[in-house]
C-alpha cells in the first residue's frame, strides 16, 4: 500500500490492515473460485469488504443474495445494457430488483455468487463495469443528465465523465493505483446553469465558469477554443471545488479552491487530486478520512500548492463567478431538444425501484421511439432522449407511463430515499416503502401549488442526501411510550441549484408513527400547501 505521510503502521484502521494485506481488487482473479466455494466458505474479508471492489456487496440483510453497484459515467445507459442489467435481475424472481441511485447509477439484488463469472462475462460483452465502485475508491461520476441535448448546456458533460472514468479504473478493468484511497471520494461535473448533479456534494467538483481573455492568467489565448454559448472574448472552463461531504459524524459543503482548469486538463487535475489524497489523506480514523479533514489539517494553500505539483503547472486563479444561475430542473417531462425535431422525456421512478419486467420495458421503448439510450438523473428517475416529434404523441400513451408518470403530482414528484431497511443493515428505518405510503396518504390530504422536494434517508450516513432537500428525514431510533421505535431527524433548508446550500436538523426524535401529521403542518406552513378538507386531528 502507499504509505501516508502522517499515519504509522501501527495506528491504521482495521480497513488499512486488510488492504494492506491484500488489495482489494486482487478478488477480480479469484471470481471463479468463490463462485465454486459458495459465500458460506469464502474468506470473511473477502466476501464482506473486498468483494466491494468489484462493485459485489454482501448484505447481512439478506445472506447469500449480494447487491452489485455499476458504473454508469454521467449516467448514460444503453438499451443493450438496460437489457442485460433486466436479465441478470430476472432471474433471482422475487429478489431480484434494481434501484436507480442518488449518483445516477444502478444497483441490482439478489445476486447469487455462483453466478458472478456468467454475470461479469455478459457485462463485458456489453461494454457495463462494475470495477471500484464500492469502498475506498471513487464512486460513480456524475454529469450533466441532459449533456449534449439541451440547447442552453453550457459543456456537454459526457466524454469528460467517460475520460475521468477510463482513467481511475484503466477503462474497466481496473487500476491499482486508485484502488487504495483512504476513503470513498465523490467526483461530478455540472455542465448546465442549474447544478443538476449537487456538485456541492462532492469531494471534488468542476463548475461552468467563463474566464475573460486576460482575466489573472495571462496563459489564455484569444485563439483557445471556447464555447458556442461563451461571452465574446471569454474562454469557458471550470471553477473547481472541493471538500464536500456527508458523514455520520460530520457533512459540509465544497469549497471553492480558488482554481479554474479548461476543460482539457479537467482528467489531469482529477488525477492530481486523487494522488495528493491516495498519498497524504488521514488513515487513522475512517470517521475522520475524507478529502476535507486533509483539507483542514493543511490549509488550502498547502493542498492546492501539492496539487499543483502533482499536476505538474499552476492552476489558474479562480474565475470571478462561475455560471449556476438557473433554479435546479428535475427533467420530468417532455423537453425540445438542441437538436431540431427531437424530444427528451423524464419519466419518474417511484423511489428509484424498478423490477426486470419494467427495465425490459424502458429498453424497448427507449429503442422503438428514441435512439437506444437511457439516462438516469440524481432524482432517481430516467430521461430518454432523441424522440422525434412525429413518434410523441404515440410515446406518450405507452402503459408504461401510467406507472412511470410524466406529470406525477407535485410531492411524489420530488421524493428521494436511500436504500433503508429493506436491504441495508446501517438502517434505522425503512424508507423506501414508507416514503412512498406518506406521500399517498400526504396527497390525499393536501392541494399543494409547486414540487416540495422531500428526501428520506435510513440512518446518518446520508445516502439519501436529507442535507439537500426542503424536508429531509433521517431515521434515528426515539422513545415513545417507554419503548424505542422508528423514528426521523426532520432537516430543512436545503437548497440546490443556484447558490445551493445544505440543509440543517431543525426538530429530532419524531416517531413515524407520528411524522404524517408533522410533515403536513410543515408543508401547510412552509410551502403553501392547502388541507383539502378537514382532518380529524387524533392525539396520541
Ligand atoms: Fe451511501 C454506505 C447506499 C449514495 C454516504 N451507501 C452505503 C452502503 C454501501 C452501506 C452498506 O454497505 O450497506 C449502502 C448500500 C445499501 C444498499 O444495499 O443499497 C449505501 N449510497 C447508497 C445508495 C444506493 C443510496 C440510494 O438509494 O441511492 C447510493 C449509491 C450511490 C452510487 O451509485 O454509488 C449512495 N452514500 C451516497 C451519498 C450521496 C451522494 O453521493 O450524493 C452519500 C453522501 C455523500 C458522501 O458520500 O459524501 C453516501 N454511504 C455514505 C456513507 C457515509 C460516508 C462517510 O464518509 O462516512 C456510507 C458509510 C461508509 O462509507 O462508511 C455509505
Ligand atoms: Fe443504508 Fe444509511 Fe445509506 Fe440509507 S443512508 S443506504 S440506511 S447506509
Amino acid at each position: 500500500m502507499t504509505d501516508t505521510a502522517t499515519t504509522t503502521k501501527a495506528s491504521l484502521n482495521k480497513f488499512e490492515k486488510f488492504k494492506a494485506e491484500k488489495d482489494g481488487l486482487a478478488v477480480k482473479e479469484e471470481i471463479e473460485k468463490f463462485a465454486s466455494l459458495g459465500w458460506e466458505a469464502m474468506d470473511e474479508t473477502d466476501r464482506d469488504h473486498r468483494l466491494k471492489w468489484v462493485g459485489v456487496f454482501f448484505r447481512p440483510v439478506t445472506p447469500g443474495k449480494f447487491m452489485m453497484r455499476m458504473r454508469m459515467p454521467n449516467g448514460i445507459i444503453t438499451s443493450s445494457q438496460m437489457q442485460a442489467l433486466a436479465s441478470v435481475v430476472q432471474r433471482y424472481g422475487d429478489d431480484g430488483c434494481a434501484d436507480i441511485t442518488t449518483r445516477q447509477n444502478i444497483q441490482l439484488r439478489g445476486i447469487r455468487i455462483e453466478d458472478l463469472p456468467d454475470i461479469f462475462n455478459r457485462f463485458h460483452s456489453v461494454g457495463l463495469t462494475s470495477v471500484q465502485s464500492g469502498m475506498d475508491n471513487v464512486r460513480n461520476i456524475t454529469g450533466d443528465p441532459v449533456a449534449g441535448l439541451d440547447a442552453d448546456e453550457l459543456y456537454d458533460t459526457r466524454e469528460l465523465v467517460q475520460q475521468i472514468q477510463d482513467m481511475l479504473t484503466n477503462k474497466g478493468q481496473g487500476n491499482p493505483e486508485f484502488t487504495n484511497l483512504p476513503r470513498k471520494f465523490n467526483i461530478a461535473i455540472a455542465g448546465g446553469r442549474d447544478n443538476s448533479v449537487h456538485a456541492e456534494i462532492n469531494d471534488l467538483a468542476f463548475v461552468p465558469a467563463f474566464k475573460r481573455a486576460g482575466e489573472a492568467g495571462e496563459e489564455i489565448s484569444p485563439s483557445s477554443p471556447s464555447s458556442p454559448s461563451s461571452p465574446s472574448s471569454s474562454i469557458f472552463g471550470f471553477n473547481i471545488l472541493v471538500g464536500g461531504f456527508f458523514s455520520a459524524k460530520r457533512c459540509e459543503a465544497a469549497i471553492p479552491l480558488n482554481a479554474w482548469v479548461s476543460p482539457e486538463d479537467v482528467v489531469a487535475v482529477c488525477r492530481a487530486v486523487l494522488e495528493v489524497f491516495r498519498d497524504y489523506g488521514p488513515r487513522a480514523n475512517r470517521q475522520k478520512s475524507r478529502l476535507m479533514w486533509l483539507i483542514d489539517e493543511w490549509g488550502l494553500e498547502k493542498f492546492r500548492l501539492e496539487v499543483e505539483k502533482r499536476l505538474g503547472k499552476s492552476l489558474l486563479p479562480a474565475a470571478a463567478k462561475d455560471e449556476i444561475d438557473w433554479q435546479k430542473r428535475d427533467h420530468i417531462g417532455v423537453y425540445k431538444q438542441k437538436q431540431s425535431g427531437l424530444n427528451y422525456v423524464g419519466l419518474h421512478i417511484p423511489v428509484g425501484r424498478l423490477y426486470a419486467e419494467d427495465m425490459f420495458e424502458i429498453a424497448n421503448l427507449a429503442e422503438v421511439y428514441g435512439s437506444g439510450e437511457i439516462r438516469l438523473t440524481v432524482e432517481q428517475n430516467i430521461v430518454i432522449p432523441n424522440i422525434p416529434d412525429s413518434r410523441l404523441a404515440t410515446f406518450l400513451t405507452e402503459p408504461l407511463l401510467e406507472r412511470f408518470s410524466i406529470d406525477p403530482n407535485l410531492l411524489t414528484r420530488s421524493l428521494v430515499s436511500c436504500t433503508g431497511a429493506q436491504f441495508c443493515n446501517f438502517a434505522l428505518i425503512e424508507t423506501k416503502n414508507r416514503a412512498l405510503a406518506m406521500i399517498k396518504s400526504l396527497e390525499a390530504e393536501l392541494g399543494l401549488t409547486r414540487p416540495v422536494r422531500i428526501h428520506w434517508t435510513g440512518c446518518p450516513n446520508s445516502c439519501g442526501q436529507p442535507q439537500v432537500a426542503d424536508i429531509g428525514l433521517m431515521g434515528t431510533k426515539t422513545r415513545k411510550d417507554g419503548k424505542t421505535v422508528e423514528g426521523v431527524d426532520i432537516y430543512m433548508g436545503g437548497k440546490v441549484g443556484k447558490d445551493a446550500h445544505l440543509g440543517t436538523c431543525v426538530v429530532k426524535g419524531i416517531p413515524c408513527e407520528d411524522l404524517q401529521p408533522v410533515l403536513r403542518k410543515l408543508l401547510i406552513e412552509n410551502f403553501g400547501a392547502r388541507l383539502r378538507e378537514p382532518v380529524t386531528v387524533i392525539s396520541h
